[in-house]
Parts: structure tokens; sequence; C-alpha cells
């Protein structure tokens, strides 16, 4: 249980902590894997009860079995594996972190290498702003001395024209030389969308993640506004992959706990590939144990760089790692944050007893 920062408003859900567990595989060389399975209250379905009572079957399975090497490769053998099995998606996702962290350290790599000869050694992360204006302003302002060079803002949640003078603020307070994405999570009817995006239409977007709660209405919202979208709720497990017409999705935003699985999010991964558009990286505020494992993701995710949401380790107080996950001028070195996930400070962990 890792408290956060400051408590947290999330889908009407006032938290004060992060909890989860962690699961460590062991290898018969002495290797060690570790994955995180913490599903977030209004954004997961499954408790963290429910997820531990589901990884201790896993596990016990798992015992005695071989490490395949064809793990790294994301294409489907992990799913053979963990077949019989209907894991919730932050389970899932905990258990496959695990094994191919495990795969990683008994072959004597690294993940990043391991997943890719091609990674990018550091990636860019996008800098979280929220609050009042005046603290969106300020904290833009300081994610730019910080080295930042994109910043996404939460929309969605104020009267219409305040968060339109709101952009526009921030627009203007940082120039034009940042890149701003937006995310409206569903919250807008395809009227109060369009109206918002063609006031902010000279505000150079990027994209908007989500901007409509039907998603039906996405096409004509960039028509009318001319701004480009970006898919993240419409990816979560269950959902039909959705078709991506790169004419008008210009990302689509990886959460691999929602999505539901590493191997998944490779999946989407390839499909942007194909598609031509970007894939984004994405977190909700796991810890250094998890956010690691998405940044080797993120670096062999795209050929361009792209901005990565992994600024959410910043809302917790503390990190479970010794060195922890962090951003030195608003990038992340993919192999040493990786490298420093092997290191854990167990004084923060409490072993739980199986049911
Ligand atoms: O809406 O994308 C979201 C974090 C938790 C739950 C939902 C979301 C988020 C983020 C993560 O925005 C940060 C990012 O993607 O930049
Ligand atoms: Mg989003």
């Amino acid at each position: 249980d890792l408290p956060f920062v400051t408590p947290m408003q999330l889908t009407g859900q006032h938290l004060v902590e992060r909890c989860g567990y962690i699961i460590a595989l062991y290898a018969q060389d002495g290797s060690t894997g570790y994955g995180e399975i913490a599903p977030l209250p209004g954004l997961h379905r499954e408790t963290p009860e429910e997820a531990f009572l589901q990884v201790q079957y896993v596990l016990d399975w798992l015992t005695g079995r071989t490490l395949s090497h064809k793990f790294a490769e994301c294409n489907g053998t992990l799913e053979h594996l963990l077949a019989s099995y209907t894991l919730s998606p932050s389970v899932r996702t905990g258990v496959e972190m695990a094994l191919l962290n495990l795969l990683a350290v008994s072959t004597g790599t690294t993940l990043p290498a391991l997943l890719s000869p091609h990674y990018h050694e550091t990636i860019p992360l996008t800098g979280l702003l929220s609050g009042s204006m005046e603290s969106i302003a300020h904290g833009a302002r300081q994610l730019l001395d910080e080295g930042y060079r994109t910043l996404k803002i939460k929309v969605g949640r104020l009267p219409v024209e305040q968060e339109i003078a709101l952009v526009r603020h921030v627009r203007e307070t940082v120039g034009s030389s940042v890149a701003l994405r937006l995310d409206a999570n569903r919250s807008w009817t395809l009227q109060t969308a369009t109206s918002f995006g063609e006031a902010v239409a000279n505000c150079d977007i990027e994209y908007i993640e989500e901007p409509v709660a039907q998603p039906e209405h996405l096409r004509e919202f960039v028509q009318r506004t001319g701004i480009p979208v970006a898919l993240d709720e419409s990816l979560a497990a269950g959902a039909t992959v959705p078709e991506i017409d790169p004419a008008y999705i210009r990302a689509i935003v990886l959460k691999p706990a929602v999505i539901g699985g590493i191997e998944r999010t490779m999946d989407y991964i390839r499909l942007a590939q194909q598609c031509g558009i970007d894939a984004v990286l994405s977190s909700a505020f796991e810890t250094g144990v998890c956010l690691s494992v998405y940044a080797c993701l993120a670096a062999v995710a795209n050929e361009r760089e792209t901005a990565c949401g992994l600024d959410t380790y910043k809302h917790l107080a503390e990190d479970l790692l010794v060195e922890r996950f962090q951003a030195i001028d608003g990038r992340v070195n993919t192999k040493e944050n990786w490298q420093h996930s092997l290191n854990l400070r167990w004084e923060l962990l409490r072993p739980v007893a199986r049911t």
C-alpha cells in the first residue's frame, strides 16, 4: 500500500493510497522475475482480493514449467501458456511481466534487448498537468524548464468555456515548440466536443484522447474540427478490437493492465505500426516495477520518437524500487530503469498468506 502524494479523485473514487501485489517467479538457475498486479478502483472491475485469488492458481500451475525463449516474441506463446485461465486484465499483465522479466534475467540480457535489437535508449515522457488554471500554467512552465517537450491536459471536467480558455492559456504560455495533447475521457456529446474543438482548433493540438461518449462519433468530430483523436478507453479488455482508420485516428494509448497483458499490448503495437500511427504507452499509477517494463515496451513501439504516459510515477509518494523510476530532463533511460526494477525495497512489502 503506497500513499499518493495527494489524494486522487478518480471516476468518483477518493483514493489515498495505491494497493497491489508483487509476485516473484524463480528459475532453477537462481534468477528472479517480478511482476506487479495492481487493479485500480474505478478503472478495473477486479478488486485486489479477486486478483490475489486468481494469481494463486496460475502460480501453482506455472511451477515446474519450462521458460521458453519464444515468450520474448510476444505473439501468442503467452496466450497459449495461460489459455486455461480466464485472467483479469491486471493479473494477466502481472504474470506476463514476471515471465518476461524472468526470461530476460535468466538469459543474461535486459528486457528492452530481449524485446528487440533496435530499442530506443531513452524515451520522452508526457508531462501531466492537472489542478486549477493557475497551477496548470505554473506546472507547464516548470515541466518545460525540466526538459519536457510534450504536455497533456485533462479536459471534460469543468464548464467547456473555462477549458477552452485553459487550453489557449497553456498554448500561449508554452509557445509553439511544445506538443500539446488533451484527454477528455469520453465526457462530451458530439456537440459539446465539436464546439470545444472548433474553439481550440488554432492551438496546434497533437491529438485529443476520446473526446466523445460514443466512439462512433469520433470520425465526425475530426471532420468538423480538424483535431486528430487517439483511442484509449476503446481498447479496454473485453471490447472488440476497433477498426483503426489512420485518416482520423492519430494514435492509440496503451495501458497494458487495462488492455489485458503485455502480449496483447504488443499486438496493438504491431497494429499501430501497420497503420502508420503512434503507439503511446501509458499507465495508471503503477510502481516502478510496472513502469520500467512499460518503458521497455515504449522503447520498441515506435520508430519515430513518441512521448509516453508514464509521468504518473510522480503521484506516488514512494516507489517499491531502491532506485526509483524517474525521468531525468523529461526522459527515461529504458535499460537503466529496467535494471533498477530488479532491486526492491522489501521493507515496503508485506508477505501475504495464501488462501
Ligand atoms: O485517462 O488516460 C487516462 C491514468 C489513469 C487512468 C486514466 C488515464 C490516466 C492517464 C495516464 O492519463 C497518463 C498519460 O497517459 O499521460
Ligand atoms: Mg486517456
